[in-house]
């Protein structure tokens, strides 16, 4: 994989001069005697830099150049390599179920590899992706244990998903200890500036936290005043049915509509200040599903808020495995949905028909979902529902989590909403122009647009004759209500 004209070795002088911290050297087609000149020049370098190398796989290549060692799930078992290393070599292995990393835990090795990450062009491997959030279960384990074992994540990870790598892989009190990476470096042309960013991105709180701050001092009505002022841009990736309500309803409050599926036009409209992406996930497909992830990943490499709508996550087999890819693959800053598509997208079970609201969840059921979700992807989840309950699991710039989260309650809305299709998929426009507008704060500029929408909501609903004056009216409303700051009051407790 290394750019043709450039030395593999020159990539690893390079990477280590730019902030590599760890070398593994992992040879499956050199013969022993290559293996070994080949670890010998690299040992050098490492040495050199005072880092260690570890030789992947191979205990006699270790022992004959000194170096550390890791194995795999088949290779030889960790107490057996100790016993020929000695104590003070460094043994990682692959690990990547429950049952691996506590055998790794009983063996005594030094750190973990876990993967794959993300799906990976340099291994043919049978694992599935488990993305960062599913590596927190193994986080847990290791915590639980108190032992001191190290964990890194591997597969696919490079300068576009390092930050969310870093956000969405710790739990309260533990989070990844680093990454391990081949294609980003050594199939770099230049590998010098790849490492370079790599790093920096690494340390670096991601760019979509940033802006925030945590202070309470944060103004409801302001967030109303700052929509008006900036008047963002909404690039609506939306279901066919909606498509013009909610262009309608983004125009209500303020913001400007804008709906675009060409890919190739994502990268420049994500840089359009004062922006964000509403994704809807109407009817999809596999063309289509390629289509969101280049959205995503155009505005997650601009920092910029995305709101996700995983519409009937839990109807079929496809949207809940297209939900769950989505959330793998991307990091959304908020993700809305009832009831039953919150359950899902949380991992739970709940039977769904459709997409509707269907029945009420007792409220704490759905906090506990919502929260589940929201900590798990350091997003904000909104559940829409006859109480609006909006959840910030975002971290506020903090690398760790406290456990308490923000969780907000807004009431009001009327009954003939649900009569109305668009009604909840608009909902996610509106917190997509309040989330626009008010960077340094998704929480509270998620909890407005939903108590305005509340607010509109009830007010036409008082007017209506039935759904179709309903869906007129609610323009009106929606409108009057941003231009004269009027809204629900929402709750807000920690928990
Ligand atoms: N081991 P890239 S994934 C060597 O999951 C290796 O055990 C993996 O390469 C595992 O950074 C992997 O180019 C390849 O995706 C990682
Ligand atoms: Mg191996």
């Amino acid at each position: 994989m290394v750019p043709p004209g450039v030395l593999f070795l020159d990539q690893v002088q390079k990477a280590i001069d730019n902030g590599v911290t760890c070398v593994q050297l992992r040879e499956k087609e050199l013969n022993t005697r290559e293996f070994i000149a080949r670890a010998r020049e690299v040992k050098k370098l490492t040495d050199k830099a005072g880092i260690p190398l570890i030789i992947n796989d191979r205990v006699d290549i270790a022992l004959a150049v000194d170096a550390h060692l890791h194995v795999g799930q088949e290779d030889m078992e960790v107490p057996v390599a100790r016993k020929l290393l000695g104590p003070n070599k460094i043994i990682g292995v692959s690990a990547s179920k429950p049952e691996e990393i506590e055998k790794a835990l009983e063996d005594g090795a030094d750190y973990v590899g876990v993967g794959i990450c993300f799906d990976t062009q340099t291994k043919v491997t049978r694992k599935l992706p488990m993305g960062p959030m599913g590596s927190q279960r193994l986080l847990q384990i290791i915590k639980d244990s108190g032992k001191p074992m190290k964990m890194c994540l591997i597969g696919g990870i490079n300068q576009t998903n390092i930050q969310r790598v870093r956000a969405q892989a710790s739990i309260p009190g533990r989070a990844v200890d680093g990454v391990a990476v081949v294609s980003c470096i050594m199939a770099a042309q230049n590998a010098a500036a790849a490492t370079k960013e790599l790093v920096r991105l690494w340390n670096e709180p991601p760019i979509f936290w940033d802006q925030l701050d945590s202070n309470s001092d944060f103004n409801l009505s302001g967030a109303i005043t700052s929509v008006l002022s900036t008047h963002p841009l909404v690039h609506h990736i939306t279901n066919d049915v909606v498509k013009n309500f909610s262009a309608n309803v983004t125009l209500a409050v303020g913001a400007a509509p804008l709906m675009s599926e060409c890919s190739e036009e994502f990268d420049d409209l994500a840089q359009y200040p004062n922006n964000s992406l509403l994704l809807n996930t109407g009817t999809p497909n596999e063309e289509q599903t390629k289509m969101y992830i280049t959205a995503l990943k155009a505005y997650n490499r601009y920092g910029k808020p995305v709101v996700y709508d995983p519409v009937g996550a839990g109807a079929s087999t496809t949207r809940r495995q297209n939900a769950k890819k989505l959330l793998l693959e991307a990091y959304m800053t908020v993700i809305k949905g009832n009831q039953g598509e919150i359950f899902t997208a949380a991992g739970l079970e709940k039977s769904m028909r459709g997409v509707d609201s269907g029945s009420e969840e007792a409220l704490d059921s759905v906090v506990a979902a919502a929260k589940k979700l929201a900590v798990q992807s350091r997003s904000v989840v909104v559940v829409s529902g006859k109480t609006d309950v909006v959840v910030d699991g975002i971290l506020h710039g903090r690398r760790d989590v406290t456990g308490e989260v923000p969780v907000a309650f807004i009431q009001g809305g009327h009954e003939v909403m649900s009569h109305v299709t668009g009604t909840g998929c608009s909902l996610g426009s509106t917190i997509a122009a309040f989330v626009a507008a008010n960077r340094s704060n998704p929480f509270l500029a998620t909890v407005v647009a939903c108590s305005v929408y509340k607010r509109a909501g009830e007010k036409a609903g008082a007017e209506a004759n039935g759904p179709g004056t309903f869906q007129a009216l609610f323009l009106d409303k929606l409108n009057e209500c941003v231009t004269t700051q009027e809204f629900e009051n929402p709750k807000i407790i920690l928990t």
